[in-house]
């Protein structure tokens, strides 16, 4: 008696199964049951530094893929990433390291009634990850844009240091790599402020040794990591480059003689000048460092500072220098202060085909402090896209101000874990993860 009302049950439960099947509310791969193939036809779209991605075809009745990820050929894979979607058939791994070979594998997984189960591997496919320089090389200007060694648009996002006389703890070979392995960084611009305490043309003659030991120790660095690298004639309160110019020209000298066969050093010769200086100054002053430059270093790029705290370049679009190659201007923002006005001003300098690089922006107000505005960041960020302009965070210190990207007290000069950023830090490193998953993809 009871047996035959559990056969009924379960002879009721299976026409429910079949009818279920039939409507399509069980999906074809429990119909299937069973086993998934493996996935083929996994090949590697590599387009950008720091990043490999790939693609494969898909497999019928998966539900979604595992990527397996290893050092080594034929053992050692980690599942390094599932991706629940069966319609998804490319994932970029942007937590891979430059210099290192990978092999990745692909497999699908399905749902199944009894639990989940899993296609066989995918043969293994190669990707030698290449650091920014490996990847990009000697860097030019073409029709206004910085472009590759192969003249493609290159679109550069990194940081820049604090003053190298007060925060040098955090310029060193460690921190350079977890900025470029953690973080997506392919370029680190060294502010060596001029006349602020302890700049270069007022410090003590040690103090003037300790920051170009600093400089070149991180030029060093930076080619071992593949990085690129500004070097910053950072003048503020000195407002027009003049003043100090003939300490100009020989810094620049000296650095060019040394660096004029190095891919990855790029000069920024007056950060912002600023109270009144005007563009026929700024002009003069760059024609001579320029021609400093170009006397040992034929093709660096160069980047000169615009008027009103490297503000005006739509003044410098209408009059910019001529005779010489490779040259940019800078643009400076900080997204609480400068606004639409300001996004115009870079639209028009644009638009007219001058070349520009943020050699500093922030996210607060223009002081370094003060409150934070996401989306006024978000906006520029837009922009720049658009524009394919790079750009450089203000900065890597841990100052007691918002600008800084590490919390006031972070002791943890590399390897910084989240809760060593400060919001600054934190939107940061969320920009360039976002931007690492996109570039190549819609390019
Ligand atoms: C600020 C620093 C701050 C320092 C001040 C004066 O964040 O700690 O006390 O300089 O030296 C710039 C300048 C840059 C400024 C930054 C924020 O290039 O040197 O750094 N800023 O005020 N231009 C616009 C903003």
């Amino acid at each position: 008696m009871r047996k035959r009302k559990v056969y009924a049950m379960a002879s009721f439960f299976g026409i429910f199964l079949f009818c279920l099947c039939i409507v399509g509310v069980i999906p074809k791969k429990v119909q299937a049951a069973g086993r998934l193939e493996a996935v083929t036809g996994v090949r590697v779209a590599q387009k950008t530094p720091n990043t490999v991605k790939l693609v494969w075809k898909g497999v019928k009745a998966a539900d979604g893929y595992e990527i397996y990820r290893s050092t080594r050929k034929d053992s050692g894979y980690k599942k390094i990433k599932t991706i629940s979607s069966a319609t998804t058939h490319t994932w970029r791994d942007y937590g891979s390291v430059p210099g290192q070979t990978y092999y990745y594998r692909v497999a699908a997984y399905g749902n199944q009634v009894g639990g989940m189960i899993s296609g066989a591997k995918s043969t293994p496919v190669k990707a030698k990850i290449l650091s920014a320089v490996e990847q990009y090389g000697t860097l030019s200007v073409k029709n206004g844009k910085l472009v590759d060694k192969n003249q493609k648009e290159v679109q550069l996002k990194g940081v820049s240091s604090h003053g190298l006389s007060w925060f040098p703890e955090f310029i060193n070979y460690d921190a350079l790599k977890t900025m470029r392995d953690e973080w997506g960084v392919e370029v680190i611009r060294l502010a060596m402020y001029t006349e602020e305490y302890n700049g270069y043309c007022v410090g003590s003659s040690d103090n003037k040794k300790q920051l170009e030991k600093k400089i070149a120790d991180t030029v060093e660095d930076a080619k071992k990591l593949g990085m690129y690298v500004i070097i910053d004639w950072h003048i503020l309160s000195d407002g027009n480059p003049q003043k100090n110019q003939a300490q100009a020209k020989a810094f620049f000298k000296k650095l060019s003689q040394r660096y004029k066969d190095e891919k990855h050093v790029i000069y920024e010769i007056c950060n912002e000048p600023n109270g009144g200086t005007t563009w026929a100054q700024i002009k003069s002053y760059a024609k001579v460092i320029i021609k400093t430059i170009r006397t040992y270093d034929t093709d660096a790029v160069i980047i000169v500072g615009t008027p009103t705290w490297s503000q005006d370049v739509d003044l410098v679009a209408k009059d910019p220098i001529k005779g010489y190659d490779n040259l940019m201007y800078a643009f400076h923002y900080y997204a609480a202060t400068h606004t639409d006005w300001f996004r115009q001003k870079v639209e028009t300098a644009a638009k007219a085909g001058l070349p520009i690089f943020v050699t500093e922006y922030g996210i607060c107000d223009a002081s370094g402090n003060g409150a934070i505005d996401k989306k006024q960041a978000d906006a520029w960020v837009k922009l720049l896209d658009k524009y394919g302009i790079s750009s450089c965070i203000w900065n890597l210190s841990n100052k007691s101000e918002t600008s800084a990207m590490l919390v006031s007290g972070c002791k943890r000069t590399s390897n910084w874990k989240k809760s060593d950023l400060s919001d600054s830090g934190k939107w940061f490193v969320k920009m360039m993860q976002k931007s690492l998953a996109t570039v190549g993809s819609g390019k």
